[in-house]
């Protein structure tokens, strides 16, 4: 008997909350998984692949840019993948206000690069793009469906609609089997500090542990429908196993203030929010998106893709984490969770 060879995923931003949580799942699916990085993170990796650690014997990391074509093609050409997934992008909405033009150049060129490195070298690899709600923006409808008109808000979501854009006309124009998932906001305690949720949980655990005496936060009253990434990533996955490449919305289908994050979150370390955040005008967006709620029924329909862990769970796992890497006992403290 001969062992079936086993497929090889090539993940770009692996080494982000969403890469490392789908590197895991592909693992423990019998992929051969391999990962873009850059090279200060191959040099720098107790800072920068923390995420990776419980894996990184298992992963093959290769040094690229997203910025040179060259590198691209080069990692493609080795690791010759199966299926690949562009999740890597500069991916903080508020940052692509302060550095417009590298956003754009980052996102667009290097789905781009990606695209057509696997067109030239793999054209039968199936494609994933991480599309985003943010795409959406000034939404027009409520909820949002793979069918709602996008109207982005910030030059992040428009490179996200060029990069949403390049995969169709890929898929159309070269046949590639290249499918955008549109997720809407997914968190964990493997998200990134600068997100609100993660900034909110790891500000309760530097409060309770005495770092810090209070939270300043932007616009309390925008609306997030939030998931859980180690499910989300479930879903790309999915659509990559279908026989026709699609797009789809992963989502839960509930939406929540900022406002009512923080006040889960400090409730269940048994505080007021009331007494530790301070609004800071300065944290406003130049162009916010106010509310986004995504209607994920295609995804259920065609993916049998469906959220387990809403979001008390969610809150309740983030501040848990962020308490015991500070050293405080997060139930000790709860009273009203
Ligand atoms: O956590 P956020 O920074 O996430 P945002 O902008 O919704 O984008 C995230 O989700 C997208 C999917 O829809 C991804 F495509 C994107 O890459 C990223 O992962 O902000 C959420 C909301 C915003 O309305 C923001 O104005 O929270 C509001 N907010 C209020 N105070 C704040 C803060 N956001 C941040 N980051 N920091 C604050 O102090």
């Amino acid at each position: 008997m001969f062992a079936m060879p086993a497929q090889r995923a090539l993940i770009s931003g692996i080494t982000g909350q969403d890469g490392s949580y789908l590197a895991e799942f592909l693992l423990e699916k019998g992929y051969e998984v391999h990962g873009i990085v850059r090279r200060v993170a191959i040099e720098d990796p107790e800072h920068r692949l923390t995420r990776l650690d419980g894996i990184r014997s298992r992963i093959k990391l290769h040094a690229a840019s997203l910025e040179s074509y060259a590198s691209i093609h080069q990692v493609v050409a080795r690791a010759e993948p199966h299926e690949c997934y562009h999740l890597a992008a500069q991916s903080f909405v508020s940052y692509s206000f302060d550095d417009e033009f590298s956003t754009l150049n980052a996102n667009i060129n290097g789905t781009h690069y990606l695209l057509a490195a696997v067109k030239n070298i793999v054209p039968r690899c199936r494609f994933y793009f991480a599309g985003s709600s943010e795409m959406f923006g000034k939404a027009e409808e409520v909820p949002q469906t793979e069918r709602t008109r996008f109207h982005p808000r910030s030059t992040y979501g428009i490179s996200k609609v060029a990069g949403f854009e390049l995969t169709r006309n890929y898929r159309e124009a070269y046949g590639m089997h290249a499918s955008s998932g549109i997720l809407f906001n997914h968190e964990s305690p493997r998200r990134g500090y600068e997100f609100v949720t993660r900034k909110i949980t790891s500000g309760v655990a530097r409060i309770l542990a005495g770092r810090s005496k209070e939270l300043r936060l932007g616009n309390l009253d925008a609306q997030r429908d939030w998931g859980h990434a180690r499910e989300y990533v479930q879903g790309m996955w999915l659509m990559l196993q279908q026989d026709e490449p699609d797009d789809y919305v992963i989502a839960t289908g509930e939406t929540h203030t900022v406002r009512e994050f923080a006040e889960k979150s400090f409730a269940h370390a048994g505080l007021d929010y009331r007494d530790y955040v301070v609004p800071d005008p300065d944290l406003f967006r130049p162009a916010e998106v106010n509310m986004l709620l995504g209607d994920a029924n295609k995804a259920k329909a065609k993916l049998g893709w469906s959220h387990r862990i809403g979001f008390e769970a969610l809150v309740r796992e983030m501040v848990d984490a962020d308490c015991r890497a500070a050293g405080v006992e997060p139930r000790v403290h709860a009273s009203a969770s």
